[in-house]
């Protein structure tokens, strides 16, 4: 009787253990993974993480990697800089395979490879090496990843070889924050949301017709004043019908370099977008001066296109955009900066005296291709390229900054599909794609409207679609072309997405796809794989406390 009782219990025991093991399927997936699950070793608590703690970076990283085991797992490990004793080790190498004569030139590594690691198990533990401190981190990610989900006392890992690198250098994500204020909270959460996903770049949209939210210290009422709203449109379409709820916020510069630090701690750099010269009411209402008719301008209450832009032909418009893109680019340290671009209906310009003075000055003429106004944008376009220039930075506008020629060293982002990236790479213009149609993330996951919260509407971007995207467009572009593209980005607009839960219910998981998207090579996709990868990773979103699309179509 006894030793039945024993024989249940071992059993369970061997069951419960085996079901205790890593999996190393995680997404994105890696370039390469060689798994022997025959051999495992096993990992419980006490064991430890060496590395050179002579090093910051890496100190911090294999502090979040600890946390991460403990938090998946339950399993408590030491930080020891002592090799021998531990079971994982992370550890910089020089670049593999370059032993070569001193004569012989050998290409640098591509940012690419700079950001690759190996991960290695095998009987004496785990070995993590990587080129750059960005790579030990990612490939700290990628074991927690691997990890199984819930208490136990060991893990088995098994036996594996993997290598990796991204396939994109630019793996962006977007988070308008001026249709709707998120906290420096949210944004920290979101940060490590994109973390989780192999992503290194959000785009923070700071300022638009509905909200300026970046303080400028030499203009302050720019972000008190110009930061509220006094209203905001109900519903999804544009009905006029209002709450009659101010609504304001918006971050300091301490804010903004607490987000810059955090995001960096996770190799992620912040890319900020002032939105110009168009969706500028938040500024035009403070001041009125800077547009074509003098204002009054309302910060607006509703969506749309607003015909209200900033005046081409005012130099006041270069003093104030020179003023915060100055302290723009003191508070972040990101060598690219969005200056937006889109959608500046040039209405106001035709008909203004100063605008139509300007086009006569710089003897702005229709050349068949581009219009006199939209040449006065690439004007103001110019100038702050200069400038931005003189910082050590490069613009990346929105498509329509091709409409007047692109500036020299513009990097177009190509949202109203991938025609303008196409024409942008031609020119040999540096470009990150991002087309509506399958990186749009305000719009539906889901066919059935009625079974998620209000989006965008009229299509629906769905984890399929966003995953069947291929940046590159062979069809469309020379292998030459083909390396202009940067990368890929999704974007969160958020007219309709006021709350954190419905900003991480429309990422999630559709950032997963957009992952494979920005890391695989083509080669490596495969949307039914993907779909038996995903709920593991959900078990990590369910750790998180972010909520997700429980549906993946
Ligand atoms: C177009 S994308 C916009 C945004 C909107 C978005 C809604 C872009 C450069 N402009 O201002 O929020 O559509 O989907």
């Amino acid at each position: 009787m006894r030793s039945i009782f024993l024989t249940c219990i071992l059993l369970a025991g061997m069951s419960w253990a085996s079901a205790q093991r890593a999996n190393y399927d995680v997404v994105p997936q890696p370039k390469s993974v060689r798994t022997d699950t025959a051999q495992v070793f096993t990992l419980r608590s006490g064991m430890g993480i060496a590395f050179d703690n002579n090093d910051a970076e890496l100190s911090r990283t294999a502090g979040f990697l600890c946390q991460w085991v403990e938090e998946a797992t339950g399993i408590r490990l030491m930080l020891t800089p002592d090799d021998k004793q531990a079971a994982i080790r992370l550890a910089l190498e020089a670049p593999a395979g370059r032993k070569v004569r001193k004569s012989v030139k050998v290409a640098p590594p591509t940012e690419q490879q700079l950001e690759g690691y190996t991960l290695e198990v095998n009987a004496s533990g785990v070995d993590i090496r990587a080129q750059k401190q960005v790579g030990l981190f990612r490939a700290a990610q990628t074991l927690r990843k691997s990890l199984p989900v819930g208490q136990t006392q060991s893990v088995g890992l098994p036996f594996t070889r993997i290598a990796d690198q991204p396939r994109f250098v630019y793996r962006g994500l977007l988070l308008d924050c001026a249709r709707h204020f998120f906290t420096v909270d949210v944004i920290k959460q979101f940060i490590d949301v994109m973390a989780l996903h192999g992503c290194n770049q959000f785009h923070w949209h700071l300022t638009d017709d509905q909200g300026w939210r970046f303080e400028v210290k030499s203009l302050p009422r720019l972000a008190s004043e110009g930061s509220v709203r006094e209203k905001t449109v109900i519903g999804p379409g544009n009905m006029r019908i209002y709450d009659n709820i101010p609504y304001g916020g918006y971050y300091t510069q301490e804010d903004c370099r607490e987000i810059v630090r955090y995001a960096a701690e996770r190799y992620i750099n912040v890319v900020p977008e002032i939105d110009m010269p168009g969706h500028m009411m938040g500024a035009l209402h403070v001041f009125p001066n800077l547009g074509c008719t003098g204002g009054p301008y309302p910060v607006a209450p509703h969506w749309g296109v607003m015909r209200d832009v900033l005046c081409g032909g005012n130099p006041e418009t270069l003093d104030f955009l020179k003023t915060v893109f100055g302290e723009l680019c003191d508070v972040f340290p990101s060598r690219f900066i969005h200056i937006g671009g889109d959608e500046c209906p040039k209405d106001c310009w035709r008909k203004c005296p100063k605008c139509q003075a300007k086009i006569e000055e710089l003897g702005l003429k229709d050349d068949g291709r581009h219009s006199p106004e939209n040449q006065l944008q690439t004007y103001l376009n110019h100038e702050i390229e200069q400038f931005l220039a003189s910082r050590g930075r490069s613009l990346i506008g929105w498509d329509e900054i091709l409409a007047g020629g692109l500036t020299e060293d513009a990097i177009v982002m190509s949202w109203r599909g991938t025609k303008g990236g196409i024409e942008a790479a031609k020119q040999h213009h540096r470009v990150i794609m991002s087309p509506n149609v399958y990186a749009y993330i305000d719009h539906p996951q889901l066919k059935d409207y009625s079974r998620q919260p209000r989006t965008t509407d009229s299509y629906q971007v769905s984890c399929s679609k966003i995953y069947s995207f291929e940046p590159l467009v062979p069809d469309a572009l020379t292998e030459e072309e083909q390396n202009c593209i940067l990368g890929v980005q999704a974007n969160l607009w958020t007219e309709q997405v006021a709350f954190p839960e419905h900003a991480f219910y429309q990422l999630l998981p559709r950032l997963a796809a957009m992952s494979e998207v920005q890391w695989c090579r083509p080669d490596q996709k495969n949307f039914e794989d993907f779909r038996r990868r995903l709920p593991r990773l959900e078990q990590f979103y369910d750790r998180l406390g972010v909520q997700y699309c429980k549906q993946v179509e």
